[in-house]
Parts: structure tokens; C-alpha cells; sequence
């Protein structure tokens, strides 16, 4: 468990519909952004090739493979922080740990056939992500009896899930999943709840980051303006106990906790 709230770099690899760079270019402004991040303050870097934005389309194993694994290979020795690959795919999961990734960041929870195995055979750290529904359809009218209480339900499922296949405690974090078929209040009561997840002694992960729960919150906001929410919202969750918070803005970010634990830490 982190005992310091640390950040995790928010580095997505999609396809920009504004360049025709191709995919040299676009790996090679993703390994500056990556290096960028480092340098400001991030601890993780967590790389995705499948946008799992509500409504976002399906992404081939191959497409995802060609858009993550060269910028892994660049970045592996050439930063000195751990690569966290973002997704579902077992396959996708192999390739990015034999090019240099140690974490898997997982929307799913490990729920897609062959995940937990092929973690537990990777001896790899995980972030396990609650989420209702899918990414296609996550949005559309959300329910719960009690938003906490499910969740914490879930993760206790995932847990024992882990464990089956020997993954241990120490090598799990699990995250509420923000955003992730969840409505306003759904995000809000866990935000303010987020202390509950201690129970289960795992390091807790918030990504609040440019969520369309900022974007509402201001009178919806664009994503691109999202930024001082962002990091409003990530102090809120450092200070309801979130252990590692993801985030796109990593140099505000780090200004953010770091104040707020020298302020938490402060003597005379
Ligand atoms: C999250 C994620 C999150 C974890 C995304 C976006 C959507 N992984 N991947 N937690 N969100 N663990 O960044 O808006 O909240 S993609």
C-alpha cells in the first residue's frame, strides 16, 4: 500500500482525427508526453490504446497492439517510473509486459476470459476498476440499491477472484471506477465515501480527471477546460483517503498534493 498519495500519467494512444501523422508520429509525441510527465511529477505511467470513453467504439487486438507496444519499447529503461498498460486483453497484456510494462490497469477487473489468469501468470501489480454495463452502454440510466455497498460487493467478488488464482492482496489496487455507469450522484456519494474502500487494506485509485462529472459540475464545462476541477476533485479524493490519483495534468496535479501534504504534515 502507498502511504503518500502518488499520480499516475494519464497517457492515451488513439488515433488524433486532426493529423495524418501516422502512427511514427503519434508514438512519437506519446514517448515526449510520457518522458514530459516524469519530469513533472508522475510516479506511474498508465498507457492506453482502447478508449473506454462512454460510447467509444471497439478496438482489435491488433490495432491496440500497434498503437501501445512501440511506445512501451521506447519508454522501457528510458524512464525510471513503472508503465501500467490499460486494458482488458489478455494478449494485450503479455505483449506490453515482454515490451516493458509492469502493472495492468483494468477497466474490466480482470472479468475478460483468460485475465486473471494471465495476470497472476505475469506476476503482475493490478488496478481493478468497478464499472456497470460497458463502455457502449455504461451511460444509459445507471442503477443501484446502494451505489458504495455494490461496489464494495463487487470488489469483494474480484478479491476472492484474485486470490483463487494467487494474486496477492499486495499486489492489488481497486478504484470506484468514476464515470463508469455511473450517474452524477452515483460519483459524488462515492467521492465522499471513498475512506469505506480501506476496509479491504488495498491502495485506493481515483480517476476523476476531465470526467464529464467536472464538466457538469461547471455548467458543462468542455474536456479541454476541465483542468482546475480536476485537481479540485483529486484533493477531495486524497483527502477521503484515494492513495493514487489519475490524472492528465500532471504538473498542476503535483503542485496540488504537494501542498496539501506539506499543509497535512506541517510541525513547528
Ligand atoms: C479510468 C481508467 C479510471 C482507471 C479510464 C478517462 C477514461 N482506469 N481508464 N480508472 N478511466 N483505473 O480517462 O476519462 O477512472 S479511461
Amino acid at each position: 500500500m502507498v502511504d503518500q498519495p502518488i499520480i499516475m500519467g494519464v497517457l492515451n494512444i488513439t488515433p488524433d482525427s486532426f493529423s495524418d501523422g501516422g502512427l511514427f508520429l503519434e508514438a512519437q509525441s506519446a514517448i515526449d508526453q510520457a518522458i514530459l510527465m516524469v519530469e513533472q511529477g508522475a510516479d506511474i505511467i498508465d498507457i492506453g490504446g482502447e478508449s473506454t470513453r462512454p460510447g467509444a467504439p471497439e478496438v482489435s487486438v491488433e490495432d491496440e497492439l500497434k498503437r501501445v507496444l512501440p511506445v512501451i519499447e521506447a519508454l522501457n529503461g528510458n524512464i525510471d517510473v513503472p508503465i501500467s498498460i490499460d486494458t482488458s486483453k489478455p494478449v494485450v497484456m503479455q505483449r506490453a509486459f515482454g515490451a516493458g510494462a509492469s502493472i495492468i490497469n483494468d477497466v474490466y477487473a480482470l472479468r475478460a476470459k483468460g485475465a486473471l489468469e494471465m495476470a497472476a501468470s505475469l506476476g503482475a501489480d493490478v488496478c481493478l476498476m468497478h464499472m456497470q454495463g460497458n463502455p457502449r452502454t455504461m451511460q444509459k440510466n445507471p442503477k443501484y440499491d446502494d451505489v458504495v455497498s455494490d461496489v464494495k460487493i463487487f470488489f469483494t467478488e474480484r478479491l476472492e477472484a484474485c486470490s483463487a488464482v494467487g494474486i496477492k492482496l499486495d499486489s492489488i489496487t481497486l478504484d470506484p471506477g468514476f464515470g463508469f455507469g455511473k450517474n452524477l450522484a452515483h460519483n459524488i456519494a462515492l467521492l465522499k465515501n471513498l475512506a469505506e474502500f480501506h476496509d479491504f487494506g488495498v491502495s485506493i485509485l481515483a480517476g476523476l480527471s476531465r470526467k464529464s462529472m467536472i464538466g457538469s459540475l461547471l455548467g458543462d464545462k468542455e474536456v479541454d477546460s476541465r483542468m482546475i476541477g480536476s485537481v479540485t476533485a483529486a484533493l477531495i479524493a486524497v483527502e477521503n483517503g484515494a492513495n493514487i490519483i489519475r490524472a492528465h495534468d500532471v504538473a498542476e496535479t503535483k503542485e496540488a498534493l504537494t501542498v496539501w501534504q506539506q499543509i497535512k504534515h506541517f510541525r513547528e
